[in-house]
């Protein structure tokens, strides 16, 4: 079902003083940033120098009523997914379906960069949320 871990997914609260926090501390570079509307959130992909490897996403709250807002007053600032790409999210959601797990989505939604995204109840997994990420097809078609 998975084909990489994708990303780690940290909330925060204010995105652009983790991202100089992530390059002073780690030296990370931000290698992609935007606001998602529908998820109530800005992100920034950061990674090591010229590693093409799992990237790690900070997630600020745009609304007081988003997930990550729920989660930094709950939890503070944190862990809070743990990404794996999938060839199909389609096929993958439905193999974890028959495997009795609850799936947040009935159909995907859009995620970082036009890629098609679902979640997996952090219950059914172990206590972590778990992110299907269907990367968007090459040539961006979906720009
Ligand atoms: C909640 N719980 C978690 C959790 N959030 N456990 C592990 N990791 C998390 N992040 C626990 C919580 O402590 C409760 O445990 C239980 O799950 C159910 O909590 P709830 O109050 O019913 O649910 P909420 O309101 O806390 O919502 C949790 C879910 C929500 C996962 C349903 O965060 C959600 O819809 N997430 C999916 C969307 C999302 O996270 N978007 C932001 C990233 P107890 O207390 O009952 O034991 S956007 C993104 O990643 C993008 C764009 C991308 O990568 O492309």
């Amino acid at each position: 079902i998975v084909v990489a871990v994708d990303h780690v997914g940290i909330a925060v609260a204010d995105l652009d003083a983790a991202i100089e926090w992530y390059a002073s501390t780690f030296g990370l570079v931000m290698t992609h940033t935007e606001t998602n509307e529908e998820q109530g959130v800005r992100e920034a992909m950061l990674s090591a120098p010229g590693d093409a490897g799992a990237a790690v996403q900070l997630l600020a709250p745009l609304r007081d009523d988003s997930a990550i807002a729920k989660f930094l007053d709950r939890n503070g600032p944190g862990v809070q997914q743990l990404a794996y790409r999938v060839a199909d999210v389609d096929a993958s959601c439905a193999a974890l379906r028959e495997k009795g797990m609850r799936l947040l989505y009935d159909e995907p939604r859009r995620g970082t960069a036009g890629s098609r995204i679902n979640f997996v109840h952090p219950k059914d997994a172990g206590g972590v949320l778990v992110e299907l990420v269907e990367p968007a097809a090459a040539g961006g078609a979906e720009h």
